[in-house]
């Protein structure tokens, strides 16, 4: 078998110092977790509307109704994974089923073992953005993430935290793990948003 030449980039378009490399690296800080259907739950905390925190089993979370979004991944590291289709239960139906007080202004994506990624609320509640099940149509594999990753595809892919469990919803903003390591507070890949030194007033915590 000969290999298959790289797809032809058509309809997507790559950032600003990204390059596309051979397959698809996967990268993360720490061990793979194991997943644990049993215990294992999503909770929606912080500034709640009702003031209450949610926890959705892993029975609950997998019934819930889906969504498709293709999109691509930046890595700050420089190398972008093209036209992943990530399938699974979109930020905005999770804002529906546990809305957050008029006043939030910004969530934190909490991954097992604590890690954790600051987004503005703005872009957690974008359209691509989702808390992912699937992978080009298979469950997401346990070193990209699962049972549940989320995917906030506009922003580059630290934001995009694997194993995740919790959403918490914040009124101040506050930096996660790499965001406290020197990586921007916003992160937008076109804008090329690296590292916390470029960033401009306002556009972290002080
Ligand atoms: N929980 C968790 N999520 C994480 C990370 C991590 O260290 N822990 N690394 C992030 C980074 S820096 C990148 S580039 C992507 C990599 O995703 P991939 O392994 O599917 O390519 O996962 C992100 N999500
Ligand atoms: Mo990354």
């Amino acid at each position: 078998m000969v290999d298959q030449p790289e797809a032809p980039l058509e309809e997507t378009r790559l950032p600003p110092g990204q390059y596309v490399p051979r397959g698809r690296p996967v990268i993360h800080y720490g061990r793979v977790p194991s997943f644990r259907p049993a215990t294992w739950e999503l909770q929606v905390m912080g500034a709640t509307a009702s003031g209450e925190p949610y926890r959705l089993s892993w029975q609950a979370f997998r019934e819930l109704p889906r969504t498709t979004v293709v999109a691509d991944l930046h890595c700050v590291t420089k190398f972008s994974v093209m036209g992943n289709e990530w399938r699974g239960v979109s930020s905005a139906l999770l804002m529906e089923l546990a809305p957050p007080a008029p006043e939030v202004r910004h969530v934190m994506l909490w991954g097992e073992y604590g890690y954790s990624a600051n987004v503005r609320i703005g872009d957690f509640a974008r359209g691509g953005t989702l808390l992912a099940m699937e992978l080009d149509g298979q469950p997401i594999s346990p070193e990209r993430g699962h049972p549940v990753r989320a995917v906030v595809p506009h922003l580059y892919a630290w934001k995009s935290v694997k194993w995740l469990r919790a959403v918490e919803y914040m009124v101040e903003d506050r930096r996660g793990f790499w965001e406290e390591r020197g990586y921007h507070n916003i992160a937008d890949p076109w804008r090329e948003q690296r590292y916390s030194y470029q960033e401009e007033p306002g556009e972290g915590p002080p």
